[in-house]
């Protein structure tokens, strides 16, 4: 028996326990342990044999780590072969989450329970990839091929008494220890005589699928998840459960699954994977850095994003309460947060007592004296220093100590922010996204007086709120947004040498990006970016700097809510549709200028607007504002829609080469000036070394 894996007789059950920590991941110990097992209990005195795992869960699934590196045997079919080809029934005893490999163990035994509190999933398809050891082949079998498409293809996980419902479970348990439980039921399948059940030998009823269904399938992810092929495989997959036998759809599986494996976009997804629980790691805080308590939050500001970031707390039972400058205002907040939980439940995603639940836990005052006793407090007013700083100092005066001071400023100083109190330790940047209540990233800014505990904390209770976290040194726009300066600037500057706006927002949806910075400027209002280019003193004088953004604005075309910016609107339906006024008017513009106009690349088009982004991901890495450039990565992904399945800016940099990009923004440089494109040192140095920007987090190791 391997060391991760016991096997062990109790009375007429042998019992296979996986300990594999943190999460009895498939790796080839843990496939070989089990594979023993199974072989010795044939030939023991056992009559059923119960697979149960100790810790947090049963099998989270394969090994990721183990992808891409050679494989070694066994492979894990040949485990689930030996499972399913028993002479005594195989029992699973589920906990925790089975999921992807974990629970396609679980479908080759005879027989799954499960206690209640247990979830079955398959979520490869986040990754890149699909269930590749018969989860395409037998959870079609069981809970037929609609269920299977929807579990597959969504890769969410599925409650016990659903599982039950759907087939995919037999016996939901009592509260008691799983295996106990799980030992109990193999003795009443023993008892009952029950059969040796094996989902492979389900037949699916090809007839009960429309002929259309699988193109139809294929159509609707296409939208769905853009320049992935993970969802287009895995359809493939279930038309080969439908009309082939068993082995030769695992067969098919295998293939696909093999060819997902080695493609760039599960390289990046399983990038993403990692990055994403790196990010919360502080290299210089201590993992057992004691927490401090959050049981009540104070929200400042009952705008949009102060009600959003309410309801963040409030989703996850913490009481808030919401501080605005008079009773209107207030009201108009919670307004707001009814309004956006109504639309949750009219979308069948929660029900209608739970939203009241929710919203009873916010309360609202108007009062400073009220927020006395809170253990953290964000502040989410208008973006201002010299008022973030009043509010500051009032906070400083009412709350308690050891509260957490928190701004939500996405632009401000937050050590100046610090200063205007007398516990600059307690004071933290915790830059949400809008909407807050949607967006999964939070950017945590460390002052440069932030305790240790503060951080700890924040990082703790942003994982609660279900953010994913990273953490930002301080300067202008942080991490995110001091990155997208050049991206927005090359796409008007892209204008005027001879695109529209179309082909610019298209090269960069076509790329994967869920909306272009052309659309995006519109949507967000172009009046928010004038007014913000007319506060800064640090632009060039350029007459071609955001001059159609500019111009429109002056047109009165603010975008979306005046119904055109870069493109004309549809009243009604709200569909972008390009604008012969506004190209004819960018030639015009362009003829002024004396700029020769000229047909551009899609490639061109990608590497003007992405490559400012990583020259300046390379200059926050340098000056330590980003911890890893895969801290950068997951910022982009959670809090500005690029692509999971190209990695992140610094992933698709690493993929690119970085030569070759250094080489590119050299070129613009002499193209363009020095005072647009001015290359990265550090980018400069990796080029030379033939580094990527993963060996150089590699080489400064791991939290
Ligand atoms: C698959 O199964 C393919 C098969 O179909 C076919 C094969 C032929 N491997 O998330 P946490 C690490 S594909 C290696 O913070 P939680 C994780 O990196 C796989 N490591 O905990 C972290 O490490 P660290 C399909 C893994 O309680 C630590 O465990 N399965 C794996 O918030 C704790 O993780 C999946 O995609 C793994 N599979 O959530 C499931 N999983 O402490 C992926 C986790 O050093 N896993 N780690 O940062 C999850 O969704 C969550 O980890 C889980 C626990 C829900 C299980």
């Amino acid at each position: 028996m391997s060391e991760v894996v016991s096997y062990e007789l109790n009375e007429n059950i042998g019992v296979i326990r996986v300990n594999n920590p943190p999460v009895n991941a498939l790796a080839q110990v843990v496939r070989e342990g089990i594979l023993n097992a199974v072989t010795e209990a044939q030939n023991d005195g056992s009559e059923a044999i119960v697979l149960a795992c100790e810790g947090r869960t049963f099998i989270a699934g394969a090994d990721i780590t183990e992808f891409g590196k050679p494989p070694r045997d066994p492979w894990l079919p040949e485990v689930l072969s030996a499972i399913e080809n028993s002479s005594k029934p195989v029992v699973a005893a589920i906990h925790g989450t089975a999921l992807g490999g974990g629970f396609e163990v679980a479908l080759a035994c005879h027989y799954r329970c499960a206690v209640p509190s247990a979830k079955v999933g398959l979520p490869e398809v986040k990754l890149g990839l699909l269930p590749g050891a018969g989860g395409t082949q037998r959870v079609p079998r069981v809970a037929g091929v609609k269920a299977a498409l929807e579990m597959i293809t969504s890769g969410n996980p599925v409650a016990a008494s659903k599982a039950r419902d759907m087939g995919l479970i037999d016996e939901v348990l009592g509260d008691e220890d799983v295996c106990a439980g799980a030992i109990q039921y193999a003795k009443s399948l023993i008892q009952s005589d029950a059969p040796l059940k094996r989902i492979r030998d389900i037949t699916i009823d090809a007839s009960s699928i429309e002929p259309d269904f699988f193109a139809n399938a294929r159509k609707q992810l296409a939208r769905r998840a853009r320049g992935q092929i993970a969802q287009d495989r895995i359809v493939s997959c279930l038309e080969a459960a439908v009309e082939l036998p068993m082995d030769e759809g695992l067969e098919r599986e295998r293939e696909l699954f093999k060819e997902l494996v080695s493609s760039p976009e599960s390289a990046a997804m399983r990038h993403i994977f990692f990055a994403e629980r790196q990010a919360a790691k502080i290299k210089d805080v201590p993992k057992d850095t004691p927490l401090r308590p959050i049981n009540k939050v104070a929200i400042l500001g009952g705008g949009t994003m102060g009600g959003g970031i309410a309801m963040c707390f409030a989703n996850v039972g913490i009481p808030v309460v919401m501080l605005e400058i008079n009773d209107e205002a207030l009201e108009r907040g919670m307004g707001i947060i009814r309004k956006n939980y109504t639309i949750t439940v009219q979308k069948g995603k929660l029900a209608e007592d739970k939203m009241e639940d929710r919203i009873a836990l916010i309360s609202g005052t108007t009062s400073y004296d009220d927020i006395g006793d809170v253990d953290l407090v964000i502040e989410a007013v208008f973006e201002n220093l010299d008022l973030k700083k009043e509010v500051f100092g009032k906070l400083d005066a009412a709350c308690k100590q050891g509260a957490i001071l928190a701004t939500n400023t996405s632009y401000q100083d937050v050590d100046a922010i610090a200063e205007a109190t007398s516990r600059p330790e307690d004071v933290v940047g915790m830059h949400f996204f809008s909407p807050a209540n949607v967006m999964k990233l939070l950017e945590v800014v460390r002052g440069a007086k932030t305790a240790d505990d503060v951080l700890a904390t924040v990082m703790q209770i942003g994982k609660k709120i279900g953010k994913v976290c990273a953490l930002s040194g301080v300067c202008y726009g942080f991490i995110g947004n001091r990155m997208l300066g050049g991206y927005g600037r090359e796409a008007q500057m892209l204008l005027m040498d001879g695109c529209t706006p179309a082909q610019v927002d298209g090269a960069l949806e076509g790329f994967g990006m869920a909306m272009g910075p052309l659309a995006m400027g519109d949507l967000a209002g172009l009046d928010v970016g004038y007014k913000a280019r007319q506060a800064r003193t640090d632009l060039p004088d350029d007459p071609k700097l955001y001059r159609m953004g500019t111009l429109l604005v002056e047109m009165g075309r603010h975008g979306q809510k005046t119904g055109s910016g870069f493109y004309k609107y549809d009243p009604e339906t709200r569909k972008r549709m390009s604008d012969p006024e506004v190209e004819a008017l960018i030639k015009e513009e362009a003829a002024k200028l004396n700029i020769e106009q000229r047909a551009i690349s899609d490639e061109e088009i990608l590497a003007r607007c992405f490559y400012p982004l990583i020259n300046e991901g390379a200059k926050i890495l340098e000056e330590g504002i980003a911890q890893r450039a895969s801290d950068i990565d997951v910022v982009y992904i959670y809090g500005y829609a690029f692509p999971v399945a190209k990695g992140g800016p610094m992933h698709y940099a690493d993929s690119v080469g970085l030569k070759k990009v250094y080489d590119k923004i050299c070129e613009f440089r002499d193209r363009y000036g020095e005072e647009y494109w001015q290359p990265a040192p550090l980018l400069q140095q990796l080029a030379e070394q033939g580094k990527s920007f993963a060996q150089w987090d590699k080489e400064r190791g791991a939290a």
